[in-house]
């Protein structure tokens, strides 16, 4: 049987290839959110000299790596996230700030440097958030800054896992977090016009799906990011084995390196004053 040759043409003409994005990282940082830049280039990571970087070529480092609120990047002095000890992949990178991938903006060839290790670019793709007027450090009303401006978040269709990404960001545990929202006295035009919606797993509340909020005035999204804590079996309220909650279960702590230092916090995170301990049961004074 004939095969009509125009289909081959078809489906050739159809093919299509993938086109492989340039892998990047941000190291030396505590948090994953800024670092110092490196890429990979022929198998092997390497770092960018800071010679003609701009915040232009942040943005663009930002987007491949999932921030799409690419408005509060920013590059970082080679001095703070120190020197890498690979080769200097790239010199006078220079973005115009909406490329895809830095390997489209100007730069030098490859491997062509006239730089040092101590000129090594960091940059911070972090979205700047807070939480205020609460009743501890831990809780209140979530805030966030993207253009210059810390404004309230709404409280629309917020949910736990939107609670989870932000107590991350804040540096405590997500499984902590519990949604609440607030009665703000904030004014309609001050309030994010933007609403999230997260799986619970992201890095930084920009990666989350975005969409037009429906806000009221007076409920603004608040959180709670207290790690839950408990004293049981215990002679009384205020003394027991400590237990905390995490993965949707409560478990023991372990009684290595656990001191007075450790049973002082649970009982100020419980509401009491000062404290006893022997071995992993700790005792609480009232005030
Ligand atoms: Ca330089
Ligand atoms: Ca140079």
């Amino acid at each position: 049987m004939l095969v009509k040759p125009t289909v081959f043409t078809v489906l050739g003409l159809l093919q299509c290839y993938a086109v492989s994005a340039t892998d990047i990282r941000l190291v030396g940082d505590k948090t994953p959110y800024s670092g110092r830049l490196e890429v990979k280039y022929n198998g092997k990571w390497g770092t960018v000299c800071d010679d003609d970087f701009t915040v232009n070529s942040a943005k663009v480092v930002c987007r491949m790596l999932g921030f799409t609120d690419t408005e509060t990047a920013k590059y970082i002095q080679p001095s703070v996230y120190g020197p890498g000890n690979g080769n200097i992949l790239l010199d006078s990178l220079n973005c115009l700030g909406n490329e895809t991938d830095i390997a489209d903006c100007s730069h030098q060839a490859w491997e062509a440097t006239d730089c040092s290790n101590s000129e090594d670019i960091g940059v911070d793709c972090r979205t700047h958030m807070r939480i205020e007027q609460g009743s501890t450090p831990h809780d209140g009303q979530v805030e966030v800054n993207i253009t210059g401006i810390w404004q309230p978040l709404c409280a629309d269709n917020f949910t736990q896992s939107e609670a989870n990404v932000i107590c991350r960001m804040l540096g405590y545990s997500a499984n902590g977090s519990y949604v609440m929202s607030a009665r703000s006295t904030a004014d309609l035009s001050s309030i994010s016009s933007t609403a999230y919606n997260c799986t619970g797993n992201e890095i930084d509340i920009s990666m989350c799906r975005k969409r037009l909020a429906t806000c009221s005035a007076s409920t603004v999204a608040a959180v709670n990011c207290t790690t839950p804590i408990r004293i049981v079996n215990g002679t009384s309220q205020q003394s027991g084995r400590v237990e905390v909650f995490h993965n949707d279960a409560w478990g023991t702590v372990c009684d290595d390196n656990f001191d007075d230092m450790e049973a002082k916090v649970i009982c100020r995170m419980l509401g009491f004053g000062t404290r006893l301990e022997e071995w992993n049961i700790v005792i609480c004074l009232s005030h």
